[in-house]
């Protein structure tokens, strides 16, 4: 089988964003168009990462449409590339916590994970990829620049233009010119992973004892995980798992486990007869979102309160090196970091930013407003992961989620969140609406606004301390007097137009104020985002898309 250099022409915009490069499913079936930027990052690697002769690559998807296309792709162009072998997830699918996990497992030089996490699916939906280090993390800003900046010239990608397709069905090894294709059982290695972090006899009473649950795949790859897991090693009534099925389209739903897309799960959950415990993952399965019985948690508070309590799970007996979480997610967390005397780190939005302090063990969990938590056991954020942990937790102590998100607030007080994207702004309005607002920055520090004094405003830079990089502008940032924060930024994610992140804080001690609607709670934060940004102005937009 001989390999073929395929002549090619750079496409603009495939700079990779918050996690990978996503783009419309349409754009990516343009020739060439996926082969020129894997092509990049076969380019990049050996330079930036060291040689890949011989190498074990790790490779799997969500499984959206256009999955099964795009493997056969990476395997031949990565069998032209010279990789040793290819780990490949059954049917090509791999969920992102699950791809992490091999990578580690089988120490692989790195791996290429298909998705668009949480964007819909189908022929007219999203479709992404991303790659990840050896640590089993999304790469850092350096290699996707560099991917970026190569895609930017790149004039020829290499291929097996003999080569038929290769069947990913059946569990075993083969050949694709002189490389090993390995196809691997998609959910082992993570199962057992999760059986060594948490109590599997507790958790497999608390089902015994007649505790009823529901997680909701949302017809994405999480399905056969929570299946394996929770139906299979923990006992769990069948039907536990609903939406288990994973589908190309995910049955035309939006795949993101929050209060605006699973709002079946969240009316499941609702009455007396309702299961005790819900949870939900994404297209992906790294998100996760926790209910208890007409209870949602918000990402923020769950992190806070699995950092609270981690040493009643096994994995984390021994307590927690740290706590790291992106800066526009809530100070819940930090409050826990206080009282437990240990650091928490605020990182930019991106999964990618917790991996030197894991690698250096100056973090152990780590969470997003964005419905991502995870720890040091893989290095991504991981759904399945985050809703045993509350289940270890409601086996070990008895308690309800409501009952443990309300100790909590007793004990560190309540961080009311809410984060409000104004979705589908033109690209040029929604910059204009950044670029006024930082220019504003420098008069806003001092003033009060609605009643709250303004104690700083900034544009969010971070210096990783473990190896002294530089992120700038990721977020302008509004501190106020008593913990109220409100942060604007550009989502990284999208795929059309442009999204405004609002996200709103206001942290209250006071037991007797820790039932007010959210909303309510934060109208004041909300009046003077609007004033401050002149949101609906720039936008053209009466309201927010979605409000989660
Ligand atoms: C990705 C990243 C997360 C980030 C989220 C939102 O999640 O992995 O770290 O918080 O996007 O990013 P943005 O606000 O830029 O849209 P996922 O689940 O989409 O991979």
């Amino acid at each position: 089988m001989s390999v073929a250099s395929v002549r090619t022409q750079p496409f603009a915009g495939q700079r990779p964003g918050t996690s990978g490069l996503r783009k419309k499913v349409t754009v990516f079936q343009q020739p060439h168009y996926l082969e020129n930027f894997v092509q990049a990052l076969f380019d990049i690697l050996p330079e930036q990462v060291g040689p890949v002769a011989g190498q074990t690559l790790v490779l799997g998807g969500d499984g959206r449409f256009h999955n099964r296309v795009a493997v056969q792709t990476i395997l031949r162009m990565a069998a032209a590339n010279g990789f040793g072998r290819v780990l490949v997830g059954q049917g090509g699918l791999l969920s992102t916590p699950a791809a992490s996990a091999v990578i580690r497992e089988h120490g692989a030089y790195g791996g290429i994970i298909l998705s668009a996490s949480h964007n819909p699916g189908g022929p007219d939906g999203d479709f992404g990829i991303k790659y990840n280090i050896a640590n089993g993390g999304p790469a850092p800003e350096k290699i996707t620049e560099a991917i970026y900046a190569r895609t930017q010239q790149i004039q020829a990608y290499r291929t097996l233009p003999g080569a038929g397709e290769v069947d990913l069905q059946t569990l075993g090894r083969s050949e694709l010119g002189a490389m090993v294709v390995q196809v691997i059982d998609p959910v082992a290695d993570h199962a057992e992973l999760m059986e060594k972090l948490f109590d599997f006899d507790a958790m497999r009473a608390w089902f015994a004892a007649g505790h009823r649950m529901r997680f909701d795949a949302m017809s994405a790859i999480g399905g056969p995980y929570a299946r394996a897991v929770l139906e299979g090693r923990l006992g769990a009534p069948l039907g536990t798992v609903v939406n288990g099925e994973p589908l190309e389209d995910f049955g035309g739903h939006h795949p993101d486990p929050n209060p605006a897309h699973a709002t079946e799960l969240i009316a499941a959950l609702s009455g007396p007869d309702a299961p005790d415990f819900g949870a939900a993952s994404d297209g992906d399965a790294d998100r996760n979102m926790i209910l208890g019985r007409d209870f949602v948690v918000t990402p923020s508070d769950s992190l806070a309160v699995l950092a609270a309590n981690a040493t009643l799970v096994p994995g984390y007996r021994d307590g927690l090196a740290g706590i790291a979480r992106s800066m526009p997610t809530s100070c819940a967390a930090d409050a826990v970091a206080r009282a437990l005397g240990i650091p928490c780190y605020e990182t930019p939005t991106g999964w990618k930013f917790f991996g030197n302090l894991l690698d250096a063990g100056r973090a152990t969990l780590c969470g997003e407003e964005s419905y991502g938590t995870g720890s040091n056991h893989v290095r991504e954020k991981d759904g399945l992961w985050a809703v045993l942990f509350w289940l270890n937790l409601q086996a070990a102590t008895g308690q309800s989620v409501e009952a443990l998100v309300r100790a909590h607030w007793a004990r560190f007080g309540r961080h009311y969140y809410s984060r409000h994207d104004w979705e589908g702004i033109p690209v040029e309005r929604a910059d204009a609406l950044m670029a006024a607002l930082r220019a504003k920055l420098p008069t806003l520090a001092g003033t009060t606004l609605q009643g709250l004094r303004l104690a700083q405003a900034d544009d969010f830079a971070y210096t990783d301390p473990v190896d002294g990089s530089v992120s700038r502008q990721q977020g302008v940032r509004l501190l106020f007097e008593g913990g109220s924060r409100v942060v604007f930024r550009l989502s990284g994610t999208g795929t059309e137009g442009a999204t405004l992140r609002v996200y709103l804080e206001r942290f209250e001690a006071d037991a007797r104020q820790h039932d007010l609607p959210t909303q309510q709670a934060l109208a004041p934060l909300i009046a003077l985002a609007d004033e401050v940004a002149a949101i609906r102005q720039h936008s053209g937009q009466a309201a927010p898309t979605v409000i989660t």
